[in-house]
């Protein structure tokens, strides 16, 4: 396979100058491609074949301990001035960063082969789809990137007729942490990436292309790149309403895009759009689409199990290839709170005999990279190319104290406040402190391609062009009591939560004025059939002024780093709601 796009022709040419490998692949994304790639590695190592009979098609895959989450710290956005980067991201200059990276580059495919894997982000035939090419040595990445995205034949064709194209380059490298980088070029559609495997810094398509490069792309076209996952809730009588909700990395976006509703709520069925990723248009008749760019889940496996999440594990029955998960002396993956018993004879993440003086069975972070089309529960609209009609955004972290299990925005600038204004603690999906509450808006924190002062700018612009834009609330499933025990049961139980907010965009669900928003009215959630203490329901939904006045302080000093780029409209509503909670 070759192509006629001169452009791509000509990089795929300097970067095999540059790296020098044995063999150049253009991937054409066949089944027959994928199984070769699979047996070559079963073969060297890379992939370990799981139990056929129980696990067809599975596999899995141990990286480098080194190299088990992305590098925050590692990951820079090298725009030509510092200030478009903005605080939030590592800035370096572009020819610099072009240097360093070339000069790891080279030489650094000899003895290997470089695959060439062009790719769409989007449904085929989408006006929102974006395509791009990522150029790796890594056959991991090759077959993850089939799973993840719409990858091959077709993505070329499309490249040919439309021309432009993100463009990737990724090593493995040595896979040493000191020669690790993730640099972004917004304004060159153009990422480099070198010496990590990990999915968040290695399938290009991810979170480099579909949310640094494209929420760039975003702004300069008037729409949204957004961290969220999206999710249709089908009621009895069979309307659909359609939410976006922004997480951090591992704080459950994946089970809530799957959510099995309780017996309760007989005749509901949720639908999954996506689980991670959310482009965001401004359609004609006034209300925000999405599409979800990706056509697969890379999600974290401890704690999945058929009581936290039934559909995703029956979506990963199949043709799924695991990374660092611990594995059964049967052949079977295996993580710490997944369903039955912890089996003898278990080997860990490492390869080694379990042993809990080595920590957990599996990583924190392992995963499991599957084909949304797999999820019993993936809408029929996932591949529509006009998206979905979105009625509610939701905000969330992880927060033991502080916000209450949910509450409305009063409007959209309030809410674009809510979003910015968000913290979270930290998780295993990036190095570093685990548990530490910072700061993260929109949970874009890792991921927003420019400055978080111009890109809430950018989503405070959407007021003035729509009348009919989704309500934005704000939700936190991990509070704590003293004994340090979750005070909601989480999971499919947040459906109750869900339906105040579907009844919210109806016009329905009672609710009751607080300084921070709307929070449901006393017997407006739908507890039927919990057994939940009404007092811990009441402190669920208190706004406590005690807490609320210093975070508002902290809001206030966080925006304070953005200096001039920080709206007004902010800073007001910091000042409003400080006054507020004052009297
Ligand atoms: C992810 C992440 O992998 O957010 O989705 O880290
Ligand atoms: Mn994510």
């Amino acid at each position: 396979m070759t192509t006629s796009n001169r452009e791509l022709q000509n990089w795929v040419a300097s970067v095999a100058a540059l790296t020098k490998p044995d063999r150049i692949h253009w991937c054409d994304g066949s089944e027959q491609e994928y199984q070769t790639l699979v047996a070559a590695m079963v073969q060297d190592g890379t992939l370990i074949k799981l139990n056929q009979d129980t696990h067809p098609g599975c596999y899995l895959h141990r990286s480098n301990p080194t190299d088990v989450a992305r590098v925050e710290h590692l990951t820079f956005v090298c725009t030509s001035d510092k200030p478009s980067a903005g605080p939030n991201n590592n800035w370096m200059e572009p020819a610099a960063a072009h240097a360093k990276l070339d000069a790891l580059y080279a030489g650094a495919m000899q003895g290997r082969t470089m695959y060439v894997v062009p790719y769409l982000m989007g449904p085929y035939g989408s006006p929102y789809a974006r395509a791009g090419v990522e150029i790796t040595d890594s056959a991991y990445v090759a077959v993850s990137m089939r799973i993840m995205t719409r990858m091959g034949a077709k993505a070329l064709q499309h490249i040919e007729q439309n021309a432009t194209f993100v463009k990737g380059l990724h090593s493995i490298g040595d896979l040493n942490p000191e020669r690790r980088f993730i640099m972004h070029f917004p304004e060159e559609l153009t990422i480099k990436s070198f010496g990590s495997g990990y999915g968040g810094n290695a399938l290009l398509g991810k979170k480099c292309h579909a949310l640094r490069i494209a929420s760039w792309q975003a702004r300069e076209e008037g729409w949204l790149a957004e961290h969220m996952l999206i999710l249709g809730l089908e009621d009895p009588h069979g309307q659909t309403t359609y939410v976006a909700a922004a997480f951090p990395s591992a704080c459950g976006k994946t089970n809530l895009a799957m959510l099995l509703p309780p017996t309760e709520f007989a005749g509901w069925k949720v639908w999954t759009v996506g689980d991670d990723i959310a482009w965001l248009h401004l359609a004609p008749d006034g209300r925000l689409w999405a599409v979800n760019p990706e056509a697969g889940f890379f999600g974290v496996a401890p704690g999945t199990s058929t009581k936290t999440n039934a559909n995703c594990m029956a979506t990963l029955g199949r043709d799924t290839i695991y990374t660092n998960v611990a594995l059964s002396d049967a052949g079977e993956p295996w993580w710490e709170g997944i369903d039955g018993e912890q089996p003898a004879g278990l080997t860990d993440w490492q390869g080694r005999p379990y042993q809990p003086g080595n920590g957990a069975a599996a990583h924190p972070n392992s995963r499991f990279t599957v084909a949304a089309a797999q999820c019993p529960t993936y809408s029929p609209h996932a591949n529509d190319p006009q998206g979905v009609p979105i009625s509610a955004i939701i905000f969330g972290g992880r927060r033991a104290t502080v916000a209450p299990l949910v509450y409305e925005a009063f409007d959209w600038e309030h809410g674009v406040f809510v979003g910015a204004s968000c913290a979270s603690e930290t998780t295993a999906a990036a190095t570093g402190e685990v548990g530490k509450v910072r700061r993260d808006p929109m949970a874009m924190t890792p991921f927003c391609g420019y400055n978080f002062g111009e890109y809430w700018a950018h989503w405070l612009s959407f007021s003035a062009k729509s009348e009919k834009l989704p309500r934005i609330f704000h939700v936190n499933w991990f509070r704590k009591d003293g004994n340090g025990r979750f005070m909601w049961p989480g999971y499919g139980d947040n459906m109750r939560v869900l339906k105040w907010i579907v009844d919210r965009c109806q016009g329905k669900g009672q609710a009751v004025t607080a300084p921070i928003g709307y929070l449901p009215a006393a017997d407006a959630l739908d507890l039927r059939g919990l057994t939940i203490d009404p007092a811990t329901v009441r402190e669920l939904l208190a706004v406590d002024a005690k807490h609320w006045q210093p975070e508002i302080e902290h809001v206030g000093q966080y925006f304070d780093q953005y200096v001039e780029a920080i709206p007004a409209a902010l800073r007001d509503q910091v000042q409003r709601l400080a006054q507020a909670l004052k009297s």
